[in-house]
């Protein structure tokens, strides 16, 4: 792969050092080689599944762009970085791409590492938490914590995915294995989802709350509302889809949303508990399109995101 990691150097001092000079490709045995926990990029370059759903092309652009925002991030001191490079899927065959990223994910995992997956279409999720469960111990119940104005929970087209169908895909296979089905979705747009859409997903057992909950007046509640969704699960992927944030922040996405969130204190509140609660088994951010952003504000808001997550990671084993 081309090694996209480069950029400011302050010198050797440990304290002083950012993720381009401590990123290494990853290997299966990294784990081996230090005492601190993998972190493991993946890229997902893929807008197939915005395509077959519709959306503004671009995403597969996105982990190039999300690399090198991430380029000049301090490092974190409790975990080594990696990176795995880019999936491939067969064209534009989505369900490729997902297994794909599915195998890596299941890699990482049993290597002992977080996936930090950068993306590509939202359909990424469904690899994502399907890799995840693979590798866990039988039993193990992954949950999905989703920032997104959208529930994502759409009905397969013909039986093919898209960027609008990983956690329908999540729910298919949790009900085909006889396993739960655990996803809180936090910042709906009511203008984006269907009656029918919100009705059939908390039917299904999702757990959907509006972007108004992030607001200083709801947030005590939005953050027990969290807890208690984290004790019912052993592992959790998080993911954030950038359209959860308003267009004027996040203008680089498939499907801007002209009222999202604002990334403020609340929002941060919120994805630190998450991030800080011990079962975070990988993150993952979606539906960058660097062709569609403004002064690659979104990519920035990406990477200040992971940041954000990432150093909030309890320190592991
Ligand atoms: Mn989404």
């Amino acid at each position: 792969m081309t090694w996209l990691w480069r950029g400011r150097d302050d010198g050797p001092d440990p304290a002083a050092q950012r993720w381009h000079q401590v990123m290494r490709p990853w290997d299966a045995l990294a784990h081996t080689h230090g005492r601190k926990r993998p972190i493991v990029v993946i890229g997902y370059p893929s807008d197939a599944g915005v395509r077959a759903n519709f959306g503004r092309a671009g995403s597969f652009e996105g982990p190039l762009v999300l690399r090198t925002a991430c380029a000049n991030l301090p490092v974190p001191t409790a975990y080594a970085l990696f990176d795995a490079g880019d999936v491939a899927g067969a064209g534009d065959d989505v369900e490729t791409w997902q297994q794909s990223l599915a195998a890596v994910v299941a890699a990482v995992r049993a290597g002992g590492g977080i996936p930090l997956i950068l993306g590509g279409g939202h359909d990424q999720a469904f690899g994502h938490w399907l890799g995840t469960i693979q590798a866990a111990s039988p039993g193990t119940i992954v949950g999905c914590i989703n920032f997104d104005a959208h529930i994502d929970m759409r009905p397969l087209q013909s039986g093919r995915a898209n960027s609008g169908t990983p956690f329908a895909q999540v729910q298919g296979w949790s009900t085909a294995h006889a396993r739960p089905f655990k996803y809180l979705l936090l910042g709906m747009q009511p203008a984006h989802n269907t009656p029918a859409l919100i009705h059939a997903a908390a039917a299904a057992g999702a757990q959907l709350v509006d972007a108004d909950a992030f607001h200083p007046s709801e947030e005590t509640a939005l953050l027990q509302l969290v807890d208690r969704f984290i004790a019912g699960v052993d592992l959790l992927c998080l993911s954030v889809d950038l359209d959860v944030f308003s267009a004027a922040t996040a203008p680089g996405v498939s499907a801007p949303s002209p009222m999202g969130i604002a990334p403020d204190a609340t929002f941060r509140r919120v994805i630190r508990r998450i991030a800080a609660c011990g079962k975070v088994s990988g993150v993952e951010i979606a539906e960058c399109a660097p062709c569609l952003d403004i002064g690659g504000r979104t990519a920035r808001l990406g990477a200040a995101v992971v940041d954000t997550i990432v150093r909030s990671l309890p320190a592991g084993p």
